[in-house]
């Protein structure tokens, strides 16, 4: 996993956009992302035992993998792409761990509302808390598989950022578990 500010500049949202900025893990930590390691052998094989550990600490009782490019989404694909790059925020965390391929999660930072890009590769996980504002891209490579983790239901629905967002009470408990304040 790498951090850094993200250049804004034009141009294809799979292109790495490094500012040559980078985001130390203490930045993350304070927006409520929390980040570890478990690594992912040639084979694909990695130690079920770290991430069940991490699963029963937080409670994710379930999970399942998805596979994201052409041939896993097929005809939802190109929807799909666009709807993940797409501002948005969950009512519940978002929790991957990157098993194969790899890509960006862009996550607002606040109050500066600056993007912070978090390039992810096989052994990366990632929890992004309920209420922060991201979004999701494959990068050039055009693949990543990822084990997603949850509660009960899944509650992946998103809401895109507006006036609604900015009301939500998940948004606002989170501004102040962040403690910036609504
Ligand atoms: C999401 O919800 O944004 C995704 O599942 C993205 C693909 S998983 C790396
Ligand atoms: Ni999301």
């Amino acid at each position: 996993m790498r951090a850094y500010y993200y250049d804004n500049l034009p141009g294809d949202q799979r292109l790495a956009h490094d500012s040559g900025s980078s985001v130390p893990p203490s930045t993350l930590e304070q927006l409520g992302v929390h980040y570890w390691n478990i690594p992912v052998h040639d084979g694909g094989e990695f130690d079920v035992k770290e991430v069940d550990a991490i699963a029963r600490e937080r409670e994710y009782k379930n999970r399942d993998v998805i596979n994201v490019s052409k041939e896993g989404l097929g005809e939802a694909y190109e929807a799909k792409i666009k709807m993940f790059f797409e501002e948005h925020m969950h009512e519940d965390e978002e929790i991957r761990y990157i098993l194969g391929g790899s890509g960006f999660f862009d996550v607002r930072e606040h109050p500066t509302d600056n993007w912070i890009r978090i390039a992810m590769e096989p052994g990366d996980m990632i929890v992004l808390p309920a209420g922060i504002y991201h979004r999701f891209t494959l990068d050039e490579r055009n693949v990543i598989k990822a084990m997603r983790l949850f509660k009960d239901e899944p509650k992946w629905t998103p809401y895109n950022r507006g006036a609604s967002t900015d009301e939500n009470p998940i948004r606002h408990d989170y501004l102040r578990a962040i403690g910036v304040g609504a």
